[in-house]
């Protein structure tokens, strides 16, 4: 029998809330006056944001989806969206190192106990602690399962051994949610999750990362050596780690999405601008229809990636699976985002690859899209398993 793939089709509620459309506004604004404006500062001299991110606790832009009972604001998925988008139009190395708590607390938002959330909520929410995300490895990053960091029981404790690298806001982070193997023989059901402190002795955390794009963001290689860590910081039950990590990637990769969706706008907006006010012939380069053309493919690119990391956003929220439609919304927003500033690039023609002018930089950032929260042909295996999947049921 064939399958039909529209079976799962559910619907879909564009319109947003009035308190979503003032969370938009608040993120649009603090965009254009507090990161726009120190985008290219902070881009040369790779220092973390500290205060802009400062600046934007106070008006509750950080730490969104940590619920209101522990000084959160209890955002959901779309909410995230809404804030990435229009943060990351302004600097997604900003906004990335701004919004990296919230990726970081999903494994305590999904599997923490109360008293895990007690303990570290607040130290966020309140003192302005930051926590990083800690899976990939220097041998082992697509492939989760092939993680190799160890976590060994010993007494009330796991004693953690191994190394992670690439962790996003590691060198100023206080606090990291770990994956590790409490059974290297378990696959998939071998692997759980920890808080680790970074002042626990034999943790240590290397200079950061020198990269292409997104320098706001530093990023930097996490070690564990014999680090004791009390079993009450065990996240969720022994061996659940791997699903929990898949679980988290369902919720973070609609935000991340939306992010993508705020660079290729802004490419968008860049190019029409210049491409409005450039001459060349006698005439205003978007007149060419090799030009305007460009732009067109540009809005249209725009259109559908914010509706994909929506979608994929509303369902999360709506408490189903959306496993399918977020690595859809990632794999499409990363490459709208990509292709968008590499057009902008070319409308900017040789002032696009001037460090003057903003489209270069915007080129460079957008890259990390296709790479980082699973890569792009990550993103189509999980759409090929799905489609099976369902065909399965
Ligand atoms: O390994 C998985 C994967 O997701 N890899 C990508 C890794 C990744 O995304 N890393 C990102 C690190 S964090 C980061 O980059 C942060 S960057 C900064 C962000 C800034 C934010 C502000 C994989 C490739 C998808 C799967 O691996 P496999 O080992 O091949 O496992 P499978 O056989 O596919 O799955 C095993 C079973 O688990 C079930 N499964 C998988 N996913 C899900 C979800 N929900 C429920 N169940 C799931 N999402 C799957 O169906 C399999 O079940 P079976 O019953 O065994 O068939
Ligand atoms: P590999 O897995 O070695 O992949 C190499 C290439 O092979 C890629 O093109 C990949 O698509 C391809 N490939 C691999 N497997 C398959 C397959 N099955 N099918 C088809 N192609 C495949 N990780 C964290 O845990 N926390 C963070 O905070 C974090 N932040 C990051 C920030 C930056 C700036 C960067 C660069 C990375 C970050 N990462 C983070 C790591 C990121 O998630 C990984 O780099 C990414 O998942 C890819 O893993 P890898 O680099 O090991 O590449």
């Amino acid at each position: 029998m064939l399958h039909d793939t529209m079976a799962e089709s559910t619907g879909l509620q564009l319109e947003l809330s009035e308190e979503m459309r003032m969370l938009q506004e608040l993120a649009r604004d603090f965009a254009r006056k507090e990161i726009l404006p120190r985008a290219d500062e902070y881009d040369r001299s790779g220092e973390w944001p500290w205060d802009i991110f400062h600046k934007a606790r106070e008006v509750g832009l950080v730490n969104m989806n940590i619920p209101e009972e522990y000084g959160g604001l209890g955002a959901n998925v779309l909410e995230e969206c809404l804030v990435a988008e229009e943060l990351a139009y302004a600097c997604s190395g900003i906004q990335t190192a701004l919004m990296l708590n919230q990726l970081a607390v999903l494994p305590l938002l999904l599997a923490g106990s109360d008293e895990q959330k007690k303990r570290y909520f607040p130290r966020l929410v309140d003192e302005g602690k930051i926590m990083s995300y800690c899976m990939t490895e220097p041998d082992a990053g697509s492939d989760v399962a092939g993680i190799k960091t160890t976590a060994t029981r010993k007494g009330d404790s796991y004693i953690l051994n191994g190394a992670k690298t690439w962790i996003t806001d590691a060198p100023v982070a206080s606090f990291f949610t770990v994956f590790a193997k409490t059974d290297p023989e378990g696959g998939h059901k071998g692997m759980s999750c920890f808080i680790v402190e970074r002042d626990y002795p034999g943790v240590s955390v290397s200079k950061p990362l020198e990269k292409m794009g997104q320098h706001a963001a530093q990023a930097a290689m996490v070690f564990f050596e014999e680090v004791e860590v009390p079993a009450s910081n065990l996240v969720g039950r022994e061996g659940d780690g791997f699903m929990l990590a898949m679980q988290v990637f369902d919720r973070s990769r609609p935000p991340v999405a939306a992010a993508a969706t705020g660079v290729a706008r802004r490419a968008l907006d860049e190019a029409v601008k210049y491409a409005g006010e450039r001459t060349a012939f006698g005439q205003p380069i978007a007149q060419f229809q090799g030009v305007g053309f460009m732009l067109a493919d540009m809005r249209i690119r725009v259109e559908a990636a914010r509706a994909l990391a929506w979608k994929a956003a509303w369902l999360a929220d709506q408490g189903r699976r959306n496993t399918l439609e977020a690595a859809i919304a990632k794999a499409f927003c990363a490459d709208a985002a990509m292709q968008n500033t590499l057009d902008a690039v070319q409308v900017f023609g040789g002032n696009g690859y001037s460090r003057e002018y903003p489209v270069e930089k915007l080129m460079r950032d957008a890259k990390i899209y296709q790479i980082y929260e699973g890569t792009t042909q990550i993103q189509k295996a999980i759409i090929v398993r799905e489609l099976y999947r369902d065909a399965r049921r």
